[in-house]
């Protein structure tokens, strides 16, 4: 069985792995850990308090645990990086750097995850190839360019089982987004549901690709349990499963709430990314390569998402 360690579980999509994890492997056998206290892991197994920056400390816990395979999910996303890159530099790849240093000397797998913003405006916008040209222009893209050559470089230079996939936004109805240039497609719903109405940061015509978060945890764990044999490519796989714009998810949500309204109050930062972005990926590597296929649509994540948001604000 698969002894885990999560790096940066606090997240947006750790907080939902870890548990993901938990189920499948138990829960003894994944050890969460993040810079802050995360109680609701601590209670389901596992947690320790760790700086993914503190390479010794990080190699400790590898140790102490047994772990043969790490997640690193340390990352200040696109937004936020903008606002201050030399510290998304610093995070994003110190952590990236300790957790394949520690790979390497403790013989771990190493899952680290890439996004849709590692292409950049001079990328073939739509059914982006899973090899092309990635120019990003922000320093999140930079960051997941560098992660994926620094792991791909570790796979072949010193044998490292290093894998990963390039995200879309990822939408979720468990933990909000944290600085992100998608974030609004999470917000869209909690407002649909509180206030009825919502403003959109991001222009009403720009496409990005989405997944829903079940879907994003599913690909983790199959292409980590892929047959090593079958993978020509590593870090990193395009992945993908819907794509769409403000004004498409707001027409989704009038169909079950039809008093719904949406106005626009663009942020120049978020707008100048998203215009970087892909409109949509090409995922017929993952496809072929480990057997990788979306089961949420944007209407069936539609009513998932209402339903689950419904239900926690009238508990809040
Ligand atoms: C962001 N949610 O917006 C992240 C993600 C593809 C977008 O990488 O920065």
């Amino acid at each position: 069985m698969k002894r885990i360690l999560i790096v940066g579980a606090g997240g947006q999509i750790g907080s939902e792995l870890t548990t993901y994890l938990r189920k499948i492997y138990g829960d003894a056998n994944v050890v969460a850990t993040d810079v802050r206290e995360c109680k609701a892991l601590a209670e389901q197994g596992p947690f320790e308090v760790l700086d993914a920056l503190d390479a010794n400390a990080m190699a400790s816990v590898v140790s102490r645990y047994g772990i043969d395979t790490i997640f690193n999910l340390v990352a200040l996303l696109s937004a936020v990086g903008e606002k201050n890159p030399q510290l998304a530099w610093k995070v994003n790849i110190g952590a990236l750097t300790n957790s394949l240093e520690v790979a390497r000397e403790r013989k771990c797998a190493v899952f680290t995850p890439s996004s849709i913003g590692a292409f950049g405006p001079s990328s073939p916008k739509d059914k982006t190839p899973q090899d092309t040209v990635m120019r990003p222009t922000t320093m999140y893209g930079v960051c997941k360019v560098t992660g994926e050559l620094m792991s791909d470089y570790y796979h072949s230079r010193f044998g490292v089982d290093t894998r990963s996939v390039r995200f879309p936004g990822l939408i979720s109805n468990v933990t909000l987004p944290g600085g992100g240039t998608t974030d609004y497609a999470v917000e869209i719903y909690y407002e649909a549901i509180r206030s009825g109405r919502f403003t959109c940061p991001v222009p009403s015509d720009v496409y990005m690709d989405m997944m829903y978060m079940p879907d994003a945890l599913r690909a983790c764990v199959e292409l980590m349990e892929a047959d090593p044999a079958k993978l020509v490519h590593r870090n990193s796989f395009n992945i993908a499963s819907m794509s769409f714009t403000p004004e498409v998810i707001c027409a989704e949500i009038r169909k079950r709430l039809p008093d719904f309204t949406m106005d626009y109050d663009v942020d120049p930062v978020k707008k100048a990314i998203a215009e970087s972005w892909p409109n949509s990926l090409d995922d017929t590597c993952a496809r072929e390569e480990w057997g990788w296929k979306p089961e949420w649509d944007l209407s069936r994540m539609t009513d998932d998402m209402l339903e689950h948001i419904r239900q926690k604000l009238a508990l809040a």
